[in-house]
Parts: C-alpha cells; structure tokens; sequence
C-alpha cells in the first residue's frame, strides 16, 4: 500500500481572518473533488490532512502557542484542540454527504514530540484504516512536549511524517496559492533544492499563522522520499488523477 497524501491547507477551507469561520463553498468544492477522483478510480489509497486555519490559529496565538514555544495550561491546549476537532467535524461531515467513508485521526491522542523536536506520531490506525477501505483525516493539533508542556503540531509536519511512515507515493497541499511563488508571483514549476528558491520565497506573511508559511513548506517538503506538489483548489483534481500541478517539490529525502 503507497498511499496518496493530501492536505487541504486551513485557509483553503476557512475564513482566516474570522475566527472560528468555515469557508464552506471551499469545503465543498474540495470535498466533491475527493468524492469525484475516489468514484471514478483516480485514487483509492488516500489519506487527508487539514490545516488549522481561522480555527487553530486563532486560539493558538491567543494562547501564545507555537510549535515550539509551549504552554502547560491544559484549558488552552484544550481551546485549541477543540476547535481543531470543530473543523475535523465540518472536513468528515461534507465527505459523508458525498460518499467518503472518512474517518477522524486526532494527534493530540496518537503521539508526542521528544525534548529535541522529534515527533512520534504512530500511524498504524490510519494504515488499518486504508486497509478497510476508509479514508484517515488528520489534523493539525497540540502536542505533548517533552520540556513544553503542549506544542502546535502542523498539518505539514503531519505529511512529512505520515509520507516517511507510511511509504507515500504523492503528496499534494492545497494552498489558497496556484503554486510556490516567485517574485513576479509566477508558480515555479519545480524546486529540488531550498537555496534556488529561498530569496524567491522570503520570509512567511502568514500573520496569525504560528507554523510558518510557504518557505517552511518547501523545507520540509523537500526532506520527503516522495515528490510533493503545491497547487490551488483548483487543482485537487488534477492532483489526484496523477497530474503534476503547480509546482512539483523533488528533494533527495
Ligand atoms: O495550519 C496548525 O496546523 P497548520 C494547527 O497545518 C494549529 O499549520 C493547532 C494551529
């Protein structure tokens, strides 16, 4: 089993600037894609992930809470998750009205990060999952922390994970993006190393976003085994029919 890993990127399918604020036009566009590629054979191994969006990060930054820098108040790391679950809840929810037997992967409860960063997320109920036919949808969460009390863990660190654990073939994010960006903002169609694109990508401009923008992305997917695209939401479909779109990140991970 290789299976297809697609995360929808939170400001894909929320209103970013609005806490708590679901953009379910988005939802159901991306929803209907997935139903679509799954109906008609595209993809049959297929694993989600969501970004946090208006939802986590907005109780995220209230908090003070990054990847890294953690909080011991479990009423906040709660705040946060929960409205991480409240998400969850609307990305399952729209799958089912269109026949997607998606199930709820929540990290919070699978895993932990080590003092040195590193993240122990078992897979092996999203790999059972797949196995019976159903579709795991993962998150972006809080973590347990060694030394932190609880951590932001994104949806992207997520992928990188889940891609390495579980032998992914593809990996797709949906950004609200057509693509990585130069500074014509043209999509660079491909990146297979970080120093040909970083004065490109800058710094992040993600605002109330704790886990970075697109330059932190294309770290981290260029550590993959697996080659990765970036692409709008227009795009789902032509990812998940075997298309390259936007643009196409190949490191030697
Ligand atoms: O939007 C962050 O996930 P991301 C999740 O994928 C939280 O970075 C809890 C802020």
């Amino acid at each position: 089993m290789t299976p297809t890993i697609l995360k929808l990127g939170g400001s894909v399918i929320t209103e970013k600037d609005r806490a708590e604020t679901l953009d379910g036009d988005a939802l159901d566009a991306a929803a209907d894609a997935v139903a679509a590629a799954m109906e008609c054979g595209d993809v049959s191994d297929l694993i989600l992930v969501h970004g946090g969006g208006s939802f986590g990060h907005h109780h995220a930054s209230a908090a003070g809470v990054t990847t890294t820098e953690g909080t011991d108040a479990a009423a906040d790391a709660v705040a946060i998750h929960g409205a991480m679950k409240t998400l969850n809840q609307f990305v399952l929810s729209r799958l089912h009205d269109r026949g997607v037997p998606a199930l709820p992967v929540h990290p919070l409860s699978a895993g932990a990060r080590n003092a040195d960063g590193g993240l122990d997320l078992p897979l092996s109920q999203a790999a059972t999952m797949l196995g019976e036919g159903f579709v795991p949808v993962l998150h972006g969460d809080v973590i347990a922390t060694e030394g932190e009390g609880v951590t932001v863990l994104s949806g992207d660190e997520i992928v990188t994970t889940a891609a390495a654990s579980l032998s992914a073939e593809r990996v797709g994010l949906c950004s609200t993006v057509p693509g990585v960006l130069d500074t014509d903002e043209e999509v660079i169609p491909e990146i297979t190393a970080y120093e040909d694109t970083a004065d490109a990508l800058g710094g992040s401009d993600a605002g109330e976003d704790v886990t970075g923008g697109m330059a932190a992305k294309v770290r981290e997917l260029l550590d993959l085994g697996a080659p990765a695209s970036v692409f709008g939401p227009d795009d789902i479909g032509a990812f998940l029919a075997g298309d390259g779109p936007g643009t196409t990140i190949r490191g030697d991970g």
